[in-house]
């Protein structure tokens, strides 16, 4: 069962926007368990090393000041094919091509604020759950 348990943050423009409970109330009723779940600012420099894979990206340096600037909510969720169903959730990473009734094109406004984030793949969620939280924080 790898591929049980996905990794989520309600990101910093839906928080400021007052969505937060929504969003959460959109996972729970899709059938995730929350096995762990916290409050959180990241630092720049923690912003950096969490989405290290697109540093060479042009819209890295706004990406970091993005998720650094307000609280999020970070989660790990569980469900059978956790990573797949939670990736259509939230929808296409563009709100404009995000399918009806997703988080994103509920809540985001632009490919840079998009309200939430999914992990990638089974091994992601693993590393990206590892980055917030211990194992004995995860249930
Ligand atoms: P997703 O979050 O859908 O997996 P990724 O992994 O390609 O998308 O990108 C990570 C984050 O980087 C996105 N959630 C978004 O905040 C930001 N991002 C991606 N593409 C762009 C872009 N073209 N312009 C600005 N920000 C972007």
């Amino acid at each position: 069962m790898k591929n049980n348990i996905t990794f989520t943050m309600i990101k910093p423009d839906a928080m400021e926007n007052g969505h937060a409970g929504e969003i959460l109330s959109m996972i729970i009723k899709s059938d995730f368990q929350i096995s762990a779940l916290k409050l959180t600012q990241l630092s720049k420099k923690q912003a950096q090393v969490f989405y290290g894979i697109h540093r060479k990206k042009p819209f890295f340096g706004e990406l970091v000041t993005f998720m650094s600037r307000s609280p999020i909510i970070v989660a790990v969720l569980k469900k059978k094919n956790a990573v797949e169903d939670f990736r259509k959730l939230i929808g296409s990473t563009n709100p404009d091509k995000a399918e009806k009734g997703t988080v994103r094109k509920l809540f985001a406004t632009s490919m840079g604020e998009n309200a939430i984030h999914g992990s990638d793949s089974a091994d992601n969620a693993q590393i990206e759950s590892s980055f917030f939280f211990s194992g004995r924080e995860i249930y």
